[in-house]
């Protein structure tokens, strides 16, 4: 099976250039200018940019989480993401209590069984850091598992303390595992929700309270401190404000193998957002919290000068209002104190139209920047280059056909995702994907989506690299 894609431009995270790209049996076989097209289906793609397939490294579908289920599950979730250019993701499989790390991946791999539409890995979270569970952490590369997550916070459910995170990162750094850690530090964050809830603090905008930013800045110093100790390879997950950024820049300029992502949400959605009289503010509760529009300008300068090396969504979607009409509790489950607020905010569909029209179009990042921001720097961290992340001969045809003068709208009305509410609601895009290529295979064609359920296939991760 050949497929020719001709007259577009190819963008990859260093080149742009005119060229026609040749697939064949899946993966790219060949670029270069007036190809010939014998015997393969040919689309035009005059005026269009082909990019790689977006990745997304940070999700949460048909999660359990806060007394309830994440609502896009991986059809829905894939779905959404593959109708904005997203052709791949790694979500995070959680390890239940008394459970090996490998029984993590398995209870996520039947949550993923049979619904697939895009291509997708799984990170392992260590949740119940037995010394069985540690001394299982080098064989997660038998199954394609390069990258382990530490929770600094969420005291109670998923945090594990320093011992924990020491010994973890010295398994890590022994089997080429990058470690990930969402960075907070849940003593705190745990104290405060005590002392907030107690004095009838209970409103939204009181989870910014107890999730104060000097303790991100903290917990993301520990971690790089560790992580230069032992020698790990870190990337700190949705790194949401200059406290904890600057730690990163810190940790980066002594040369420590430290990286960091940070998450769409954080450019766009604030303090003032969850201050809001009334309920609306549980929208916006998510771990780290929304921070300020000054944080936003310091995230697009980390993003420019390369202190930040990745934009994922942390996708997390729980309806506003939810409980009714069959649908899963969500939002309103905190209505009688935040504490109770599932936290989480979608937008696997949007990364990457909100990322290109405010970041290319304003002139914020290159294009060059946006695909490295949004793919190539991903597959890097998450072993997954160059089978995905670039066009380039030998690499799956993880392709996106980008219209850069198409205008859209987004949202909650129109979006794919399984969310009755969008962060973007009412953001007007110029710059969408117009066909999603996936191992050559068209997923979605203007609008329509053109696989069955189950097309997308688990990567098989190895050798993650700091970027
Ligand atoms: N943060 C969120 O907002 N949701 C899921 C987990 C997390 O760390
Ligand atoms: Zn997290
Ligand atoms: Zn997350």
């Amino acid at each position: 099976m050949k497929t020719i894609i001709k007259n577009g431009t190819v963008v990859t995270a260093s080149d742009t250039f005119k060229a026609d790209v040749l697939i064949e049996d899946g993966k790219v076989s060949l670029i270069g200018q007036n190809l010939p097209s014998e015997g393969a289906e040919v689309i035009d793609a005059a005026g269009m940019l082909l990019m790689p397939g977006g990745i997304d490294p940070h999700t949460h579908l048909d999660m359990p989480f806060g007394g309830t289920t994440t609502t896009d599950d991986f059809y829905t979730g894939q779905t959404a993401a593959a109708f904005g250019g997203t052709t791949c993701h790694v979500d995070f499989a959680l390890q239940q209590k008394g459970q090996t790390l490998k029984q993590g991946v398995e209870m996520w791999q039947e949550k993923a069984e049979g619904k697939t539409i895009i291509d997708y890995g799984f990170h392992v979270a260590i949740t119940d850091p037995t010394e069985a569970s540690i001394n299982e952490i080098p064989s997660l590369v038998d199954i394609g598992v390069s990258s382990l997550k530490v929770f600094q916070a969420y005291k109670g459910a998923f945090m594990v303390d320093d011992t924990a995170l020491y010994k973890a990162m010295e398994k890590a750094r022994d089997a080429d595992i990058m470690l990930m850690t969402h960075s907070e530090n849940g003593d705190a964050i745990a104290l405060l929700t005590e002392q907030l809830v107690a004095a009838g603090k209970l409103d939204p905008g009181y989870h910014l309270d107890a999730h104060p930013r000097e303790i991100e800045g903290e917990a993301s110093a520990r971690a790089i401190a560790l992580s230069a100790v032992t020698g790990a390879k870190l990337y700190i997950v949705h790194m949401s404000c200059s406290d904890s950024i600057a730690q990163m820049a810190l940790g980066r300029d002594r040369g420590y193998n430290v990286m960091g992502e940070t998450c769409t949400q954080y450019m766009f959605k604030f303090e003032e957002d969850m201050r809001v009289p009334g309920y609306e503010g549980a929208k916006w509760a998510c771990g780290p919290p929304v921070r300020t529009p000054e944080d936003a300008e310091f995230i697009w300068e980390s993003l420019r000068n390369t202190t930040l090396q990745t934009v994922a969504t942390d996708h997390c979607s729980f309806n506003y209002e939810g409980g009714v009409d069959g649908k899963l509790p969500g939002k309103e489950l905190g209505k009688d104190g935040w504490h109770k607020i599932p936290n989480g905010i979608p937008g696997i569909e949007d990364r990457m139209p909100v990322m290109y029209h405010n970041g290319v179009n304003s002139g914020k990042i290159s294009l060059n920047r946006f695909v490295a921001i949004t793919s190539t720097n991903a597959a890097k961290a998450m072993g997954m280059y160059p089978q995905k992340g670039t066009i380039a001969i030998g690499s799956d045809a993880d392709i996106v056909v980008w219209d850069p003068n198409k205008e859209h709208t987004i949202s909650a009305k129109t979006h794919h995702m399984n969310v009755d509410y969008n962060a973007y609601e009412g953001m007007q895009v110029k710059g969408m994907p117009v066909r999603t290529i996936i191992r050559g295979t068209t997923v979605v064609d203007n609008g329509k989506l053109c696989v069955e359920k189950g097309f997308g296939k688990y990567v098989n991760r190895k050798n993650p690299v700091i970027v």
